[in-house]
C-alpha cells in the first residue's frame, strides 16, 4: 500500500507533527469507532460523562521497593524506580518473590472508592516495568506465576466492582516494557537483556496481553483501556491493536496508544486545562501526593479541600477527575488517602448532584468560585463567601428557584439587577470548602460579556 511506504520513509517526529497538523492524513479507516454517529458516541460515553470522578490505582512490583533500592532513596516516581535506578532486569525480577500482599481485599478497595463518590476505577494491569498484575499465559512475568501471592487481583476487583456497580478499567503500558526483550524504554535500554525487536515484542507480548485483558474478565470489563507513553509507536504499530479494540464496541480508550490514534479521551496529567477541551471528552489524572506508585517518603498529601476544589474546577470545565492512590506492598491503601477520600465522600453525599452528569458552566470566570450545569440547573460553587451576603451571578435569566444544597427545602431570595442575578445568602458559609447553590433558570443562559 502506497500510504505505508510513505510512512516508512518519514522520521517519527515528522510523522507525529504531520499527524497532529493533518488528522485526516493520519486517520486510519481501520481505527475503532471511525464511523460512529454522534448519537452512538453519546450513548457509548454516557456512563463516563455521568461518572465525573474515578479512582486511579498504581499497584505493582514498585510498591515493594516504595522508592528505595537497597540502602538508596531513588528520587522521583516510585513506579519508575527500575528505570531511574538502572536496576538490571534479572535483579528486579527477583522482587516479585517478596510480593505477598495478603491484606489485599478487593471489596475493601471498591468500598473506599464508592464511599468517596467515585464511580469507576482504573488499575495498572501492567506498568512500564513490564510486570503483569494479572494471570497471563503470554508471559509468566505476572502476579499469579511469579509471586507467592498467586492470585489475580483484577479478577477479584472485577467481581467486587460488579457487585457494587462500579465500572472497572485497565491501565496497560503498551510501548514501554522494561521487563521483556524489545519493549521500549524512555532514553533507551540499560540492560542488554532488554534488547530485542520492538515489533516482535508488540506481537508476542503487548497485543496478546491486551487480548487477555479484553477477554478474561467478563463482557463489561474493562470499561476503559488506558494506554500510556507511546514511545516508538507508529500508525502501523497502533493498528496492530485495532482489531482487538473493535471486538469490544462499548470500550472507552484514552488518547495515548500513539501513531496518531486520537481515542476517546484527552488525558491531561497532573494539571487542569484552563478551558478544558471544547468538543472532546477529557480526564485529568492526578495523584494524591507526588508519586503514583506507593512511595514511603512521599507524605506530601494534597488536602481534602484541594481535592474537592480540583474536582469542582475540573467539572466546571467539563472534565472528569481520575484521582490516584498507590496501595502498599501489603495490599492496603495508605491511611492518609483513605481518610481524605472519606472526607471527599462526605462532601459528595451532600453536593454530588452538582458534579455527576454535569457539563461545563457558562461563565468564562467568576470572582467567587466555579459553576457547573445540568440542563436547566446551574450549580454555583461558592468558594469565597460574599461579605455582604449577596452573591453576584453574571446571569440575566429568569430564575425559578434557588437553594443551598445543604438546605434544599429553603428557598433563597433572588432578584435580577440589570444583567446580574443577586442571590441572598446566609451570613456564614455552611461548608468551609465549597458551598453549592442550585439555581433553576429558564431558557438558554444569558451571560453578559462584561459582568455587571
Ligand atoms: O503512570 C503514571 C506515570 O508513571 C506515567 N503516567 C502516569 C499516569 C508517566 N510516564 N511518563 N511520565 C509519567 C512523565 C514523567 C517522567 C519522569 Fe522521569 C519519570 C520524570 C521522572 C521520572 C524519565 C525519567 C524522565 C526523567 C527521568
Amino acid at each position: 500500500m502506497p500510504v505505508k511506504v510513505l510512512f516508512r520513509g518519514i522520521p517519527a517526529v515528522a510523522l507525529a507533527v504531520t499527524a497532529f497538523a493533518f488528522p485526516a492524513f493520519a486517520a486510519d479507516t481501520n481505527a475503532p469507532n471511525q464511523n460512529e454517529t454522534k448519537e452512538q458516541r453519546d450513548a457509548r460515553m454516557a456512563w463516563w460523562r455521568e461518572a465525573k470522578f474515578g479512582m486511579f490505582i498504581h499497584w505493582g512490583v514498585y510498591s515493594i521497593s516504595a522508592g528505595r533500592y537497597g540502602d538508596q532513596e531513588i528520587p522521583g516516581l516510585s513506579e519508575w524506580i527500575m528505570h531511574d535506578g538502572k536496576i538490571p532486569l534479572a535483579e528486579y525480577a527477583e522482587f516479585p518473590k517478596r510480593f505477598n500482599p495478603t491484606k489485599f481485599n478487593a471489596e475493601a478497595w471498591v468500598k473506599i472508592a464508592k464511599d468517596a463518590g467515585q464511580k469507576y476505577i482504573v488499575i495498572t494491569a501492567k506498568h512500564h516495568d513490564g510486570f503483569a498484575m494479572f494471570q497471563s499465559k503470554v508471559s509468566d512475568y505476572n502476579i499469579c506465576d511469579a509471586t507467592p501471592f498467586q492470585r489475580d487481583p483484577l479478577k477479584e476487583l472485577a467481581a467486587a466492582c460488579e457487585k457494587e456497580g462500579i465500572k472497572l478499567g485497565f491501565y496497560y503500558s503498551q510501548a514501554q516494557d522494561w521487563g521483556h526483550p524489545g519493549g521500549a524504554a524512555r532514553d533507551g535500554h540499560w540492560d542488554p537483556a532488554q534488547d530485542g525487536d520492538f515489533d516482535a515484542y508488540l506481537d508476542k507480548i503487548a497485543v496478546p496481553q491486551v487480548q487477555e485483558l479484553l477477554s478474561n474478565y467478563g463482557p463489561s470489563v474493562p470499561a476503559v483501556l488506558w494506554f500510556d507513553t507511546p514511545e516508538n509507536m507508529t500508525p502501523e504499530r497502533a493498528a496492530k491493536f485495532f482489531p482487538l479494540l473493535k471486538t469490544r464496541p462499548e470500550l472507552i480508550v484514552n488518547n495515548r496508544l500513539g501513531g496518531g490514534f486520537k481515542g476517546d479521551t484527552e488525558t491531561p496529567e497532573g494539571f487542569i486545562p484552563p478551558n478544558g477541551f471544547p468538543g472532546r471528552d477529557w480526564e485529568t489524572c492526578m495523584t494524591m501526593n507526588h508519586s503514583w506508585g506507593y512511595c514511603q517518603r512521599d507524605t506530601d498529601w494534597k488536602s481534602t479541600a484541594d481535592l474537592i476544589r480540583n474536582l469542582v474546577e475540573i467539572a466546571s470545565e467539563g472534565g472528569n477527575y481520575l484521582l490516584n492512590v498507590g496501595p502498599t506492598r501489603e495490599g492496603l491503601m495508605p491511611e492518609a488517602c483513605v481518610e481524605r477520600l472519606k472526607q471527599v465522600g462526605a462532601w459528595m453525599k451532600i453536593n454530588g448532584e452538582s458534579i455527576y452528569g454535569t457539563t461545563a458552566g457558562p461563565f468564562p470566570n467568576l470572582s467567587w468560585g466555579r459553576a457547573t450545569r445540568k440542563g436547566q440547573e446551574l450549580f454555583l460553587h461558592v468558594q469565597t463567601w460574599p461579605s455582604n451576603g449577596l452573591l453576584r451571578v453574571p446571569l440575566a435569566n429568569k430564575i425559578s428557584a434557588a437553594v443551598l444544597l445543604t438546605q434544599p427545602d429553603k428557598q433563597l431570595e433572588v432578584r435580577n439587577e440589570g444583567n446580574v442575578t443577586l442571590v441572598s445568602l446566609p451570613a456564614t458559609a455552611p461548608d468551609a470548602v465549597g458551598s453549592v447553590v442550585r439555581l433553576d433558570f429558564e431558557g438558554e443562559p444569558i451571560v453578559p460579556t462584561t459582568p455587571g
